[in-house]
């Protein structure tokens, strides 16, 4: 008599995502793991009136990697619209990058705000 589930057997694997079973019929079944992607977050600049255009400037290229044309054009964006995405990243690299700008604001005395969410 047949099995109602039949038994599974593990063939080969094929990569690290798919593999192959053959259950005792022989008919073969390749199924494939879900890779679970990490969550990112995004990392955003705020505008505030106090903070001179060039910080933000210089901001943007250190800890972001920005030319000078993408950071002046990107400081525009924060000072125009009240804020903007400057990068998205994994929950560490996000945390770093707020923690170094909070930092480096407060040492030159600056309200410039930087805060990260849930992409
Ligand atoms: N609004 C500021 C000024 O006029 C410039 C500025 C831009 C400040 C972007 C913060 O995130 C900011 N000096």
């Amino acid at each position: 008599m047949r099995r109602a589930s039949p038994v599974q057997r593990r063939t080969h694997m094929m990569s690290d995502e798919d593999d192959q079973t053959q259950d005792d019929a022989g008919v073969v079944t390749k199924t494939r793991a879900k890779t679970q992607r990490p969550p990112l977050y995004k990392v955003l600049i705020l505008n505030d009136d106090y903070t001179p255009m060039e910080f933000v400037v210089h901001v943007l290229e250190r800890f972001f990697g920005l030319s000078h044309a993408q950071a002046f054009e990107l400081m525009l964006t924060v000072h125009k619209k009240g804020l903007a995405v400057v990068g998205v990243f994994s929950f560490e690299v996000a945390e770093t990058k707020v923690a170094q700008v909070m930092d480096f604001a407060r040492r030159h005395q600056h309200p410039l705000q930087c805060t990260m969410e849930k992409e």
